[in-house]
């Protein structure tokens, strides 16, 4: 029989890489998605409609454990993959309590209603638990591995760092097959927009098109370590099937600055970012994490994972996206457009 699996936050950048993922393998995917005023689903389209859906969504929120107790129970999945999180380091300074609530204690919500439904069914259901590179904050050793100390700079980070311990907690103390995934930033074209480097390729390539003037960005010497977001997910699903629930460092192991990634994208458009990009203070945060860098040992030793696309494939990549959505935009601005629609590229 096919294998269930259910994915919190399946609408965002990797919600949408993973159910693509499991899909091909043969699962029965399933997909929390929360109530919003639009649609929200321009990443998953593809999967939800058709004749024959390869995603089959559910309303819910990371708020509601009783609509997550239920949920689970309805469709006993084999696998559950927690990717639901208020996601953006910077809002979580200006909305940190709705973070805990959200990115710490949603997980726990989760874990609890696992932990009753295997309780009640005796059905093993294994967990992965999105953890972050921005736990290591400001980090004390470099390159930082499964074992470095965690220094959280951002309620992000802090809300993180719980949610990676309880799911460890819950690990040790009710036998869950449950895994933390620290991954390093990864990026895709399907990447949020306010996110550094989607904000880079949709401003360059807009500017490059004559759609806006200047970019303005924070901190450009800060640096991190990129990889491409379709590579990370299949280090995800690795993490689940193995016999036993352990804990993974997912980078590139290279480091970039926001300011190389400038660099590159504007020059890959003949353009010079130095004439376009400005600093705007606003986007400074008050606690910064300057550099993290990621050391994948473990992951590549025992998941027999690497990270398939370069640092200059993923900018390419980005490039090539936006600039097909900028083309789209100047055509809609003209009147002429063959289609409003943004690319789930
Ligand atoms: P993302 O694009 O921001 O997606 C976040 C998802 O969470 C969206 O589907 C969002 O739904 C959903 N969500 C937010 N609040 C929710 C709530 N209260 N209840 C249910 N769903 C909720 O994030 P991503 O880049 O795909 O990252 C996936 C996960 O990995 C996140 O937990 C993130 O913190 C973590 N992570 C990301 C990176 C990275 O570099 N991308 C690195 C390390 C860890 P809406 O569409 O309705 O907003
Ligand atoms: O792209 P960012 O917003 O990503 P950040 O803060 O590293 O967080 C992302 O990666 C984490 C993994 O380490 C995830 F857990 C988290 O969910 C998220 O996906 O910013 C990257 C860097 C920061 O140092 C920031 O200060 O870019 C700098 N930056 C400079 N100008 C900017 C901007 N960031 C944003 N978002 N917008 C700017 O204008």
């Amino acid at each position: 029989m096919n294998k269930r699996a259910l994915i919190t936050g399946v609408t965002g950048q990797d919600g949408s890489y993973l159910a693509e993922l499991l899909y091909s393998k043969g699962y029965e995917v399933h997909g929390l998605r929360r109530r919003s005023s639009t649609f929200g689903t321009e990443r998953i389209e593809h999967l939800i409609f058709g004749e024959e859906p390869k995603l089959q969504l559910h309303y819910g929120d990371l708020s509601d454990g009783n609509g997550l107790m239920r949920l689970i129970r309805e469709l006993e999945p084999d696998e559950v993959y927690n990717l639901a999180a208020q996601s953006h380091v910077r809002v979580s300074f200006d909305q940190p309590t709705y973070t805990a609530d959200t990115t710490a204690v949603g997980t726990l919500r989760l874990l609890e209603a696992i932990r009753d439904v295997q309780d009640d069914t005796g059905k093993q259901i294994r967990f992965y638990q999105a953890s972050s590179s921005e736990m290591f904050g400001k980090v004390v050793e470099t390159p930082q591995k499964e074992t470095t100390p965690f220094y959280p700079r951002s309620p992000y980070g802090v809300a993180k760092v719980y949610s990676h311990w309880i799911t460890i907690n819950y690990r040790e103390s009710y036998d869950l097959h449950a895994s933390c995934g620290i991954l390093f930033n990864h990026e895709s074209p399907r990447r949020g927009e306010t996110f550094v480097t989607r904000k880079i390729t949709r401003g360059a390539t807009r500017i490059k098109l004559g759609l806006q003037d200047k970019l303005f960005l924070g901190n450009l010497d800060a640096k991190r370590d990129w990889g491409f977001a379709g590579d990370y997910v299949e280090a995800m699903w690795r993490m689940l099937q193995q016999d036993k629930p352990d804990d993974y460092v997912v980078a590139t192991n290279e480091l970039y600055s926001v300011r190389d990634f400038c660099e590159k994208t504007f020059s890959r458009l003949d353009l010079d970012y130095r004439k376009y990009v400005e600093i705007d203070p606003r986007f400074y945060r008050p606690a910064e994490v300057e550099l993290l860098l990621g050391d994948a040992t473990k992951a590549l030793t025992q998941l027999h994972w690497k990270p398939q696309t370069s640092f200059d494939q993923l900018v390419d990549m980005m490039c090539e996206n936006d600039l097909a959505m900028a083309q789209n935009e100047l055509l809609l601005t003209s009147g002429n457009a063959p289609s409003s629609k943004r690319s789930a590229a």
